[in-house]
């Protein structure tokens, strides 16, 4: 029996690796913003996956209200609500509030129905980048067990057409990039302090490509552009998670539609 569950777990687990080491769409970070993400791109079609750190989903959404069992959002996100079957109380004409278990399963469940891999304990550390023109292609990442341990382990690679950091306050992926690519001519700002409303709003207004293959959602996009950062209110990272995959979407198509233009010129 041991074999056989060992035999079970390899096979199919690393089927499963192989058959994800290419990638549409690589999302860092299943946080709300990259699970939002990842169910709107996952239901077109495209092939995506989620590599979280952690061993659980949710990112900042378990703690985001203060440890007191509430969310908040602004009514505007009622649309995305109700794609994901999340339910909600009106608190006033602005504010709807609802549950944060609900939140976190409900994203992951809905990103998993429309076909997302999620891995967890995956901890991605470094970018692929390719010159002339300069253009991020994928990721480097290991397990997270690894990355703690300190042993010297080399990482593993997935590639991508997009990659998006939906990492949380420090945009790490992004940081890397930036750092070590400078002909990406990613200016890495960081993030202001405190300014809700502000940064609600422009938290959307910016998600986006960053670079050639490389974007970002959620609160990794204030460090990206020196937005201000805001309190626990939950709205702008799944309006943002909803205009990556907007984004993304028209991006990939675009390519596509030029790739069979230069095909059929030949
Ligand atoms: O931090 P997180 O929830 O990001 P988000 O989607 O949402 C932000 C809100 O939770 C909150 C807020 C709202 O007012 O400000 O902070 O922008 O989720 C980020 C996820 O990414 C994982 C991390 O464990 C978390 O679950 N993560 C961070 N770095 C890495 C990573 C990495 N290098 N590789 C893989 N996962």
């Amino acid at each position: 029996m041991e074999v056989l569950i060992n035999r079970a777990i390899l096979e199919d687990g690393l089927k499963d690796l192989l058959d994800y080491s290419e990638v549409d769409v690589l999302i860092a970070g299943a946080g709300p913003s990259g699970l939002t993400a990842a169910k709107y791109l996952a239901e077109k079609g495209f092939k995506v996956v989620v590599y979280e750190r952690r061993l659980s989903f949710g990112g900042g959404i378990g703690g985001g209200g203060n440890l007191i069992p509430k969310i908040a959002v602004q009514k505007e996100v009622q649309p995305i609500l109700d794609d994901f079957g999340i339910r909600y109380k009106k608190y006033n004409d602005e504010v709807f509030t609802l549950d944060p278990a609900e939140l976190i399963a409900k994203l992951s469940a809905k990103a998993l129905d429309a076909g997302a891999k999620i891995i967890l304990g995956a901890n991605v550390d470094d970018v692929i980048v390719r010159d002339n023109p300069p253009r991020v292609v994928g990721v480097l990442w290991h397990w997270t067990a690894i990355q703690l341990s300190g042993l010297h382990v080399d990482p593993i690679y997935t590639a991508s057409k997009a990659l998006v950091d939906a990492t949380g306050h420090d945009a790490e992926i992004i940081a890397v990039a930036a750092r070590k690519n400078p002909e990406l001519g990613i200016d890495f700002v960081g993030e202001k302090s405190n300014w809700t409303e502000v940064a609600e709003r422009l938290v959307v207004e910016h998600t986006g490509k960053v670079a050639e293959g490389l974007y970002v959602a959620g609160i990794a996009v204030c460090a990206v552009y020196g937005l201000p950062r805001m309190g626990p209110i939950f709205g702008g990272m799944l309006m943002s998670g909803k205009r990556l995959a907007e984004i993304i979407e028209r991006d990939l198509k675009n390519a596509a539609g030029a790739k069979k233009g230069k095909k059929k010129a030949r």
